[in-house]
């Protein structure tokens, strides 16, 4: 499979040095056009990226969901956007896949689904057990206030129009973006999909994300978007 035409990818990366370029020229077997959002790293992950001729763009630095933010003010109305983390976590050879009800005008996002094409991250620990059992709850919520039947509501790996995800409006500064672009597509009337994509543990170094530290901003965040 070439290039496919429209595509664009944003990775949102911060301190990704490791895995950044293992990801960035597997995204570019299907486009030119990528785009790193830096969280402000302070390892080699932008140098890498440029070398590599990836657009740089730096985020104000409050978290990834600010990343995926800024991202829209890069991106053009008729592009399909692919989110995909830069920790080696998800898989470009998904890409095609995963963009495939768009292009066939059957959906205007699609995510990824760790829970039908399985996870080496989501499951051991009690961080992975509350992960796991406060997001199925919150796509058990989505679910029943939109009558779907999604399985995975917070994976990372997505991809939808460029004009879609101009007109969601997000405001979420991190993780919680997730939950909040699918929720604001359904109450647009957008049409979701979701396709099997495998979870990968990250290839290198730590999460920058904290689950104790954002419970209640998930709880929140959560119930204002889907009630409100
Ligand atoms: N632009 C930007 N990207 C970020 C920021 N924080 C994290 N990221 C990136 O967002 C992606 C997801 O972050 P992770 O730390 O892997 O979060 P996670 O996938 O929930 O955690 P793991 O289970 O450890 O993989 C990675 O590519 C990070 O480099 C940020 O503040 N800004
Ligand atoms: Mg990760």
């Amino acid at each position: 499979m070439g290039l496919i035409e429209n595509l664009c990818v944003v990775i949102p990366a911060k301190n990704e040095e490791r895995s950044i370029e293992e990801i960035i020229k597997g995204c570019k077997q299907y486009t030119e056009k990528i785009i790193v959002i830096d969280g402000n790293s302070v390892d080699k992950t932008t140098d890498i990226a440029k070398k590599l001729n990836a657009k740089v763009v730096l985020d104000p630095g409050k978290g990834k969901g600010c990343g995926i933010r800024v991202a829209k003010d890069h991106v053009s109305d008729d592009d399909i956007v692919v989110f995909i983390d830069a920790d080696c976590s998800h898989d470009p050879n998904d890409i095609p896949r995963l963009i495939k009800p768009i292009q066939d005008g059957k959906a205007d996002h699609v995510t990824g689904s760790r829970l039908l094409g399985g996870s080496s991250e989501l499951h051991g620990g009690f961080d992975e057990f509350m992960r796991l059992t406060g997001s199925s709850f919150i796509t058990f919520c989505i679910n029943h206030r939109f009558k779907l039947r999604l399985s995975d509501s917070q994976n990372g790996f997505r991809a939808l129009r460029g004009a879609v995800l101009k007109d969601l409006d997000l405001k979420e500064n991190i993780t919680t973006i997730e939950q909040e672009m699918i929720i604001k597509t359904l109450k647009k009337n957008y049409i979701m999909a979701e396709v099997p994509t495998h979870e990968y543990k990250r290839k290198y170094g730590e999460s920058s994300i904290k689950m104790h530290k954002v419970f209640f901003r998930y709880i929140y965040s959560f119930v204002k978007y889907l009630y409100f």
